[in-house]
């Protein structure tokens, strides 16, 4: 006995806590009552395992009259129950008990108050047999009992006979749901002498049938009558075979963890993972102004080029324009060529994206909102389109209905459901990589340095000119004798210098211009590409690893199932 103990323990063991894993993951995703079933349980599974496993409590159920009583009175070899010709007659549960010591416990736990000790030969050591009231009462309160015992024993001996063995509230209601319980079932048809003997096998075969196709195929059938003794000694064999093996309750036990986790489904194989993030990544860039943002790097790039190289005379006037890529409020907010974290707090929360479509009619640099709602302290960026924000939740949709294709209803809906779980955080953390993520782009080259410097000595050597010319035509108009002229070749100097630093100014604030016409492109394909990335990956945070957990949690039930039910 001790080594059937350490036989059925563990596997019995390790299923209940598969199963329980399963159901809590399955918390909030399937039917409350299959959740709440598979815990039942495994809470009456561990109490069952620490009360008497010597002892088998078998249970006699059946229909009004089919002469439960009176078997449960033959196999005790006394009238305990009273049999009667008033129907319904049994309407508490008893019980018989075969070497009872110890069983206390168990019959407290099964709520049964009524024990006597069996009179027949022990060779039944360790049986409590249980007379049920009638399953199919006109008294609720006898239904109820035999469904509370029904869930609770570790055998059950179905007692039909001849005219209600068809009966569909047997059937439907009991047999039907029992099938994965057939390891501890028997069925026996009583009252036989009341059939003549022809008919008795054909009566077996009908109910044989009717059991098949309940799924209950193997289940032992015995024709019996408690008033002539006919078959109580099988009966009695059959029993002494359960109770001496003492492993009903385990058996009971284990198809209760087998219907409990079918009724979570049946594992399924987790579906391939799509990678969907592409067109949520291009939604996004979309909504968050990405292209402009990128325009305005270019531009603002070019312009600052402008400022820094440009031919002193003339880029005062680049000055008076505004940067286009600063109007956006990018590379001028405090923090913001920070990390992300450390950007401006005291933000209003985003308000949800079913934001008037009106908010995108604004210009840039006014209107403060992204696709989401209104927040302090983000990018002048113009909000998303009512369009651009359909697209948004469009390609959500779709990481979605990707993710949750092959999986069953309910763990579907709440994959779909995963994926829009943080979907009014995006519009801010969008924003806010594309604030961190394009300042980036207004870092000042080292070479604009050098060609202020070198425009400004042009300039002075320009102006050097300029006087000096001044000076030779002030000393003419008073009419004082010229100084000698240094000249190269034919031209005097001051003219080239004058001339020469003009051209010179001109000629390298072009050439700087084409040079940050190069760096603001190249400098706008590499911000795109950054952004590209900054934004995948708050897509990738916000709505995709969202749908990774619910997947997981899924993949983690399916294992978990699977074990439940080996
Ligand atoms: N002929 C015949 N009559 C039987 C047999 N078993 C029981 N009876 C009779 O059937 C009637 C009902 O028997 P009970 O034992 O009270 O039936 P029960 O299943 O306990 O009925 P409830 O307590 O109402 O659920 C009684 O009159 C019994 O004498 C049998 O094997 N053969
Ligand atoms: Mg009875």
């Amino acid at each position: 006995m001790k080594l059937l103990r350490r036989k059925e323990g563990p596997s019995l063991d390790s299923r209940l806590a598969a199963l329980l894993e399963a159901a809590e993951l399955a918390e909030g995703r399937l039917p409350e009552e299959a959740v709440s079933g598979a815990r039942a349980v495994a809470e009456r599974a561990g109490v069952r395992r620490t009360l008497s496993i010597d002892h088998t409590v078998a249970a006699l159920a059946g229909a009004t009259g089919s002469g439960k009583s009176s078997l449960y009175n033959a196999l005790a070899g006394a009238d305990l129950a009273a049999v009667g010709v008033v129907r319904p007659t049994t309407s508490a549960a008893q019980a018989a008990l075969w070497d009872g010591e110890g069983a206390g416990p168990l019959l407290d736990w099964l709520d049964i108050p009524q024990r006597h000790p069996a009179t027949s030969a022990s060779d039944l050591s360790g049986l409590v047999l249980l007379d049920l009231p009638d399953h199919d009462s006109i008294q609720v309160s006898h239904r109820l009992e035999v469904d509370r015992l029904v869930a609770l024993v570790d055998l059950l001996v179905w007692v039909v006979d001849p005219q209600k063995y068809a009966d569909a509230a047997l059937h439907d209601r009991y047999l039907r749901r029992l099938a994965a319980h057939r390891g501890v079932m028997l069925v026996v048809l009583n009252q036989v002498d009341r059939l003549p003997e022809s008919t008795v096998d054909r009566c077996l075969r009908d109910l044989r049938r009717l059991l098949d196709e309940d799924g209950l195929a193997g289940v032992p059938i015995l024709a019996v009558s408690a008033r002539t003794g006919t078959g109580l000694a099988e009966l009695r064999a059959l029993l002494n075979d359960r109770v001496a093996e003492r492993k009903s309750w385990s058996t009971r036990l284990a198809a209760d963890i087998t219907t409990a986790a079918a009724r979570l489904g049946t594992p399924e194989e987790a579906p391939a993972r799509q990678a969907m993030d592409r067109a949520l990544t291009a939604a996004l860039c979309e909504a968050a102004g990405v292209p402009l943002v990128v325009e305005a790097v270019a531009k603002g790039h070019r312009h600052r080029a402008v400022v820094a190289t440009g031919w002193p005379v003339t880029r005062w006037i680049r000055k008076l324009r505004p940067d286009p890529l600063r109007r956006l409020r990018i590379g001028t907010m405090a923090g913001a060529s920070g990390p992300v974290g450390e950007l401006p707090s005291g933000r209003a929360p985003a308000a949800p994206s079913g934001q008037p479509a009106s908010a995108s009619e604004q210009p840039a640099g006014s209107s403060g909102q992204g696709f989401g709602g209104e927040v302090v302290g983000r990018t002048s960026v113009p909000a998303a389109s009512a369009v651009q924000r359909a697209r948004v939740e469009t390609a959500i949709r779709d990481v979605g209905e990707a993710a949750a294709a092959d999986l069953p209803g309910p763990w579907a809906a709440a994959v779909r459901q995963a994926a829009r779980s943080r979907s009014q955080e995006l519009a801010d953390a969008v924003d806010r990589v594309v604030a961190t993520t394009s300042a980036r782009a207004t870092r000042r080259p080292r070479w604009w340095r050098a060609v202020n410097v070198l425009q400004w000595l042009v300039f002075a050597a320009m102006l050097a000119g300029a006087l000096w010319l001044g000076g030779l035509f002030g000393m003419d108009y008073l009419r004082l004798p010229q100084p000698p002229l240094p000249t190269v070749g034919v031209v005097p100097w001051p003219t080239v210098l004058l001339v020469g630093g003009a051209l010179a100014g001109v000629l390298i604030a072009l050439l700087s211009r084409l040079a940050a016409w190069a760096g603001g492109r190249r400098r706008a394909r590499r911000t795109a590409r950054a952004l590209r990335t900054a934004v995948g990956r708050v897509g990738d945070d916000l709505v995709l690893a969202p749908v990774r957990a619910e997947l997981d949690r899924h993949a983690r039930f399916t294992e978990a199932l699977t074990r439940a039910r080996a």
